[in-house]
């Protein structure tokens, strides 16, 4: 009944992470590399704008990455506020393996990473740094209203750029935060999701991402769920936990996701129409699905029978 190793990302530009992810399960590698070796792609994208290097910065012009990994014995480990390091996943990992602790911020995150020998990087790059300033001339915190505008604009710039991006304009409206959940040949799940959060954010603002439960959730004895949009909407309905519950008590993974949209679109009211949150689950078989609150939305999937990405069906 199990299907095979399986790699699911948000986000179709992210076929390209699956590659690196694939690149280990479809050698019998364990799902922990897989989604680590994944994430790191969109972390050193330049063109990537909410994941690592190219991020866009907070209010102060500082790029912060979240990040977190959690694995098929239910360890995990997450990093928020972290500046200056490239792989932010690659700093979870260790603080799940390395310490007894499962959360490390800000300036504590960045000490730790120094002393595992991770390298100082200045992860904002000259557009991230044009598009803070042009935003600075407004400085209008609304972080519904400065993603749209920002998705706006660079679907214009690049829809000059050639006839791929113009065919796939989601492709580059949508071009965000990374949650990526594998199983491999073994059956063992595992899951890591990585970004620079909202753009603008206030300083010491966190997200859902690095937050266990929220951002992703795996159980090995039942499934795994990652996500991406609004953080704080997430956060508070424990989004992949949410899921993963859901899973447990019978649900598909396409279901289950679709019943966390269904609570933010409750909590929402009239506003959940501009609310994005997007779901993606894997159960034990190596089923797959997902669900968004808002259009646009996107899966990347890789197994031995396709690599290819998804649209997903969403409540409005
Ligand atoms: C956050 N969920 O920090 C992330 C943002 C995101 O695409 O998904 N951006 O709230």
């Amino acid at each position: 009944q199990f299907q095979g190793p399986l790699v699911l990302s948000t986000w179709s530009p992210n076929v390209k992470a699956n590659k690196a992810a694939w690149e280990v399960l479809s050698k019998g590698g364990r799902a922990l590399d897989a989604v680590e070796a994944g994430v790191m792609i969109p972390e050193a994208d330049p063109t990537d704008t909410s994941v690592g290097y190219g991020g866009l910065p907070d209010r102060d012009g500082r790029v912060t990455v979240d990040a977190c990994v959690m694995d098929e014995k239910g360890q995990c480990g997450s990093v928020m506020g972290l500046e200056d390091i490239l792989h932010p996943v690659q700093v979870a990992r260790l603080v799940m393996e390395q310490t007894p602790h499962v959360q490390f911020v800000g300036e504590g995150a960045l000490q730790f990473a120094l002393s595992k020998g991770f390298e100082r990087t200045n992860l904002l790059t000259p557009e991230a740094e044009k598009a803070w300033k042009e935003w600075l001339k407004t400085s209008k915190y609304d972080p519904m209203r400065t993603m749209r505008d920002l998705e706006e604009k660079i679907k214009r710039e690049k829809n000059n750029d050639g006839a791929m991006l113009y065919k796939w304009p989601s492709e580059v409206l949508n071009h965000d935060t990374i949650g990526m959940i594998a199983i491999d040949e073994k059956g063992n799940l595992s899951g890591a999701c990585s970004t620079s959060g909202m753009a603008f954010k206030m300083r010491g603002r966190v997200g859902d991402s690095p937050i266990i439960g929220a951002g992703l959730f795996v159980d090995n004895e039942v499934g795994a769920a990652t996500c991406t949009g609004i953080g704080e909407e997430i956060v508070k309905i424990c989004g992949a936990h949410t899921i993963v519950e859901m899973m447990r008590h019978g649900a598909s993974p396409e279901e289950a996701c679709k019943e966390a949209v269904r609570r933010i679109v409750k909590n929402n009211g009239d506003k959940a129409k501009n609310v994005q949150g997007g779901f993606i689950a894997i159960n034990k078989k190596g089923e797959f699905g997902g669900f968004s609150v808002m259009k646009k939305f996107s899966m990347a999937v890789r197994n031995n029978k396709m690599e290819k990405a998804l649209d997903v069906k969403s409540w409005f």
